[in-house]
């Protein structure tokens, strides 16, 4: 991941996410999920949805020490529009960046819930946005930050909620990517308290090292042309070898329009220069086509198309010219002046403890999320792959640089993570797990049918979330019929 900073405007993830904010996971510009990092939370109210109104609900720090009674507020958004007393509540969960309120205005969900009768909530992730639970994001502090205590606010505010509103109707909570896996879990550890989840494109496995993200990276650009993931391989390896030549480094500033001359004085800075050059793939394959028509926000066009166009493109040079055509190209789309690819820069920005400093706001707890529960790194360690040079061990130095925790420790906690919930082999009941056939995603995701009121429901052709965003008329007709097959799920389960 890139150097997230508000001193750099010149970064490039950082502004994809300012300038295109729509801030859910599920959200092109959110980059939390792919790797790491998000808005910052003013500017999400300069979004479409700026006039929503904000509440706020008081939580419990920790819920697993009944000795430590301190609280704190957490913010959640509310849509009444459609709910007939005693109808049901449609619960969607925040995750790993601001809870967008465009959700409340526009969505699939919406329609869910006019034709239910239903309430909408969503409730913001502890840490994430304006739910501040502690003072700032210092280790100690992070420590109260997990998908336990998350889901334990969520079964709080359930019961609250109920009891304040008088909400007689039965409760289906809904998320996607990690709020998707926060879904499933919730019915599996609180089944009294919702009687189905919609888990879209929940990835329910942990695992350290995840090489098949870019694996699926690789299968979505050969769909579009065959030629594409090997151009970028060759592409890729090209730089990586001549990052071991200092003479080249000054055509690679130059080229690649980095913000100061390039230093390379470790793997990591190597490695994370090579993982920003993939980021502008990466984020383009996760998202593809499918939620570019968010309503009220700037989209890109960038597709796999026009990635694979410029890489196929020999008017502009060789392979090594062509992987810089398209680091320009996603500069000027984002209007960025140059890329700061540093390692240093990126420890510097994302050590500030501080929820308003000049370090990534939401980078930092995400990570912290990654060492601490689900890894999920997207490594170039399969051959399968079009990148080079950002192995397993990049990804877990950065768990000992930033958090002191070991690799040894990732992986004790993922394990635990899967102990936890189960992993693939999660027993619940009523769960629905849409997935995107070229969603990276998917490969952690459920994708058969586990049981019989655990179907999954797959959707050819969509990327990340596809069915949680607003129908529109060019749409592909599965992705119609996915939205239409969760709805009846949904309206059964809720009867039964
Ligand atoms: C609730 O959703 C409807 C339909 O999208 C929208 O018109 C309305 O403004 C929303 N209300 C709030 C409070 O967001
Ligand atoms: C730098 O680029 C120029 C122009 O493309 C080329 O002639 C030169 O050989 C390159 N230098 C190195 C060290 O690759
Ligand atoms: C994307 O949009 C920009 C600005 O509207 C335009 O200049 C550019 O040509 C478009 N690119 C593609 C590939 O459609
Ligand atoms: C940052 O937040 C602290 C308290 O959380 C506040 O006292 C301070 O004024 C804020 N600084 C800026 C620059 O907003
Ligand atoms: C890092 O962790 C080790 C072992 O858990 C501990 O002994 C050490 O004090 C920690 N270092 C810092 C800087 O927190
Ligand atoms: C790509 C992927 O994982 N798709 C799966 C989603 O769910 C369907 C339905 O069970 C599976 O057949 C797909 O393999």
């Amino acid at each position: 991941m890139s150097v997230l900073t508000f001193d750099h405007p010149s970064n490039l993830k950082l502004v994809l996410a300012i300038v295109l904010c729509l801030c859910l996971s599920c959200d092109a510009r959110f980059k939390g999920f792919r790797r790491f990092g998000g808005p910052p939370e003013e500017r999400q109210q300069a979004g479409a949805a700026a006039e929503v109104q904000e509440y706020w609900f008081t939580q419990k720090l920790d819920h697993f020490n009944g000795a430590d009674t301190r609280v704190w507020k957490q913010r959640y958004y509310m849509n009444e529009s459609f709910y007939r007393p005693g109808g049901p509540v449609l619960l969607m969960i925040g995750g790993e960046g601001p809870a967008n309120p465009a959700w409340m205005q526009y969505g699939t969900w919406l329609t869910y819930a006019q034709k239910l009768g239903a309430l909408c909530l969503l409730l913001e992730h502890r840490f994430y946005g304006k739910s501040h639970p502690t003072e700032d994001l210092s280790l100690a502090n992070l420590r109260y930050l997990s998908s336990r205590q998350a889901l334990a606010d969520l079964a709080h505010f359930r019961s609250e909620m109920t009891e304040k509103r008088g909400l007689a109707g039965k409760w289906a909570v809904l998320g996607g990517s990690y709020p998707g896996s926060l879904a499933a879990w919730f019915r599996l550890k609180y089944p009294h308290l919702a009687t189905a989840a919609v888990a879209t494109s929940a990835p329910i496995h942990a695992t350290v090292n995840f090489p098949e993200y870019l694996e699926v990276v690789w299968r979505s650009l050969a769909s579009y042309s065959p030629q594409c993931p090997l151009l970028v391989k060759k592409a890729s390896d090209t730089l990586n070898h001549m990052l071991k030549n200092p003479k080249t480094y000054s055509n690679i500033t130059k080229d690649f329009q980095l913000c100061s001359p390039l230093q390379i004085s470790s793997l990591m800075d190597s490695a994370h220069f090579l993982e920003s050059l993939a980021g502008n793939f990466m984020d383009v394959v996760q998202y593809n086509q499918d939620n570019r028509a968010f309503e009220g926000v700037v989209g890109t066009n960038i597709t796999i198309k026009v990635l694979c166009d410029v890489m196929a493109d020999a008017s502009l040079g060789g392979v090594y010219d062509r992987y810089a055509a398209v680091a320009r190209l996603a500069l000027r789309t984002f209007s960025q002046r140059c890329l700061d690819p540093q390692y240093s820069s990126f420890l510097h920005d994302i050590s500030d403890t501080s929820w308003n400093g000049t370090g990534p706001t939401t980078g930092r707890q995400w990570v912290y999320q990654t060492c601490t529960e689900f890894g999920f790194y997207q490594s170039t360690d399969s051959p399968n792959q079009p990148f080079t040079g950002f192995p397993l061990p990049y990804h877990l130095q950065q768990c000992m640089d930033i958090f002191n925790v070991s690799a040894e420790a990732v992986g004790v906690c993922a394990q635990g993570t899967n102990e936890y919930y189960g992993g693939y082999g999660i027993k619940a009941s009523r769960i629905v797990f849409p997935n995107g056939s070229i969603d990276p995603w998917h490969a952690l995701g459920v994708t058969q049918d586990i049981s019989e009121d655990m179907p999954a429901v797959f959707i050819e052709g969509t990327a990340h979330c596809a069915n949680m965003y607003p129908a529109r008329a060019e749409d592909l007709p599965q992705l119609a019929l996915a939205r239409d097959h969760v709805f009846l799920l949904l309206r059964q389960w809720l009867k039964e």
